[in-house]
């Protein structure tokens, strides 16, 4: 008997009922999903042929967590931490299949079953604190159990996902298999029918050693003093909560604080940036093939910093240089970043090596006849790129400004490496979507996170500069250097911060007015960028600064910041500034418009029409 209910598909295989998770793209535990699993574990309960039950997930992983769409808005019932201790209660045997990444409320609701597999290239996590909340469907109170609190609070306050492996060794997981997970599970399935396992609530294996225990929580708790997001000590309150309470109100403390984390600010601007860095990701070119890229050029000097991440990326580079003292100096640059690397242990000679072994070192643009892409330093190479490379090569300018016209227009592109982190592509109205898509790919194999951009693009340093152009004026008009200071360190934005200022961050109103300043000019810059098409969304604005030039991520983004506290009152301010200084904050129409109609900047972005992700 299969059938499928919305996210949920049910199979019975013998007296083993096999719920299989289906709602792409990551199985997110949205209300329908969980009120489906809900539904499925009451009727097999109630069902006497039904002996065990098999939560597996269809798709490309297991739960990768609760919907974090859904934040933010009331809630629906059931809610996961319920949900996961109905599955707990459930008097006949529920065993998780784990494929993928088991995440968040992912694992949590593995967590609840009473016992767990997952495949080898599985990977478990509690990423929870990267959105300013705490795992709170019952993971601060079930994992430690399992595991103890040091691995506990390890996985919770650092976010990161542990393989399958280790899972199993630290006491996550009860089996792990190479392969043929579906096979390997209904087997164990079926071999727990009839028996009644222990639930994890119920488990001590990670709290035998109670002083361990408390160090570890005095070490936490250490190491949080003074953090500036409220998360992480909340987390470690919640894992001493689960030694010193009975289940039941450790369960009620950990609610109260997910309660409490997921409506503060901070936790707002996370989720934001969570969805900016995704929405980034959707290119209208998405669908376009990429060219082959075997080799890449770089010619002029500003390419080495790319070169040397496509080295180090493991790609073929040819650098050229008009003349012989540029190519040594080039050659030196690239030589003594590696150094530091070694040094620093984030290279080996050996890999040192093997990146001089891909690097041919050239003089005239001739030698880049067999390159695929080449990264044009300097405007004034293009022709001579252009002349030399192959047919269908991408040739991406590197350096600020407008793409230039030329008969090879459609493979041009701007690509410029933001704060060594971002790639902003800037496209222009010829440029073919296959180059994008290939400037794209490569940019990604660099690493590189990706923003699109029309040219001539320089969204995060056209914010960022408007900011900083604020700042100087508030220090013309007299502003104390060490409130300036103070304020943005305050806010987390101490790249504006004047240099001469003392250390100390500022809080209370007159940091609010100094900030209201700075973003408000960095919002309207942006809302200028948008006007011109050059931005596709506000969001993207958010990514850039975020992603490029270190903008805090739980402030999400000025768009972001500008849209919270109301466009209205962006309208007044900038209406009053504008007078004063309208080279800063004259007002750019669209906040005028959008102002008008109760809007926000994040409506903005549907308007436009935004393309879709690659697939
Ligand atoms: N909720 C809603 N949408 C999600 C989502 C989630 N948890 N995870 C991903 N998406 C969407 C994403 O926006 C994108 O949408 C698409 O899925 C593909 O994602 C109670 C409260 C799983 C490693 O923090 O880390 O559980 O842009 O592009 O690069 O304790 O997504 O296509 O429209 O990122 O392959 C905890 C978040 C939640 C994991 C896959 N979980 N997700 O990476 O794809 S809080 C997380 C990820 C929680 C409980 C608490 C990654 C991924 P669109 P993608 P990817």
């Amino acid at each position: 008997m299969d059938q499928q209910a919305g996210p949920l598909r049910q199979e019975r295989h013998g007296a083993v009922l096999v719920l299989v998770i289906d709602a792409p793209p990551v199985n997110a535990l949205g209300h329908a999903l969980r009120a489906a699993l809900w539904q499925a574990i009451e009727a097999a309960e109630a069902d006497a042929t039904v002996g065990a039950v098999l939560i597996r997930a269809a798709g490309r992983t297991f739960p990768a967590g609760a919907d974090i769409s859904e934040f933010g808005q009331p809630p629906r019932a059931p809610q996961l931490p319920d949900l996961c201790d109905r599955i707990e209660a459930c008097p006949k045997p529920v065993l998780a299949a784990i494929h993928g990444t088991a995440l968040g409320g992912g694992l949590e609701l593995a967590l609840a079953a009473h016992a767990r597999i997952a495949r080898a290239d599985a990977m478990l996590g509690l990423p929870e604190v990267t959105l300013g909340i705490l795992p709170g469907a019952g993971g601060t109170q079930r994992v430690p159990r399992l595991i103890g609190a040091e691995q506990a609070l390890r996985l919770m306050l650092t976010g990161k996902p542990v393989p399958a492996a280790e899972a199993l060794a630290l006491g996550l997981l009860d089996g792990v298999v190479e392969d043929g997970l579906e096979v390997a599970a209904l087997r164990l399935a079926e071999g727990l029918v009839g028996r009644r396992l222990t639930a994890t609530r119920d488990r001590r294996e990670g709290m035998r050693d109670g002083a361990a225990y408390q160090t570890a929580v005095a070490a936490a708790r250490l190491a949080q003093a003074g953090a500036r997001l409220p998360a992480g000590a909340r987390i470690v309150d919640c894992v001493e909560a689960a030694q010193l309470l009975p289940i039941e109100q450790g369960m009620v403390f950990e609610r109260a604080a997910f309660a409490d984390l997921v409506a503060t600010p901070e936790a707002a601007g996370l989720r934001h940036a969570f969805f900016a860095e995704r929405a980034a990701a959707r290119f209208p070119e998405a669908k376009a093939e990429a060219r082959p890229v075997a080799q890449l050029g770089v010619i002029g000097a500003a390419g080495s910093d790319l070169a040397l991440l496509a080295l180090q990326a493991g790609c073929p580079v040819v650098l050229v240089e008009p003349n012989r003292p540029q190519l040594v100096e080039a050659l030196e640059r690239i030589a003594a970043a590696q150094e530091t690397a070694v040094q620093e242990g984030r290279l080996t000679p050996a890999a040192r090596d093997a990146d001089w072994e891909r690097l041919t070192p050239a003089l005239g643009a001739a030698a880049l006849a067999d390159s695929d892409l080449v990264l044009v330093a300097d405007a004034g190479l293009l022709a001579e790129a252009a002349e030399a490379a192959p047919p269908g090569a991408v040739l991406a300018l590197t350096g600020r400004g407008a793409l230039p016209d030329s008969p090879r227009a459609s493979d041009i592109i701007g690509l410029r490496l933001v704060g060594g982190r971002l790639a902003e592509l800037a496209v222009g109205p010829q440029t073919a979507p296959e180059a994008v898509a290939t400037a794209r790919a490569v940019a990604r194999r660099l690493g590189l996170l990706c923003l699109r951009a029309a040219t001539p693009g320089g969204i995060a340093g056209r914010v960022m500069l408007a900011g900083r152009a604020a700042v100087t004026h508030l220090l013309a008009q007299g502003e104390a250097p060490a409130r300036v200071a103070g304020a943005l360190r305050g806010f987390g934005l101490p790249q504006l911060a004047p240099e001469a200022a003392a250390e100390a961050s500022e809080t209370g109103a007159s940091a609010g007015r100094i900030i209201a300043r700075v973003l408000s000019a960095m919002a309207n810059e942006g809302a200028r960028l948008l006007e011109r098409g050059i931005a596709q969304r506000a969001s993207d604005i958010d990514f850039a600064l975020v992603a490029g030039l270190g903008f805090p991520r739980w402030q999400g983004g000025p768009m972001f910041w500008a849209d919270q506290r109301g466009l209205l009152i962006l309208r007044r301010d900038l209406a009053e500034w504008g007078q004063e200084a309208p080279e800063i904050w004259a007002m750019a129409p669209l906040i005028a418009d959008l102002a008008a109609q109760g809007g926000h900047f994040a409506d903005h972005a549907a308007q436009a029409g935004s393309g879709q992700k690659d697939a």
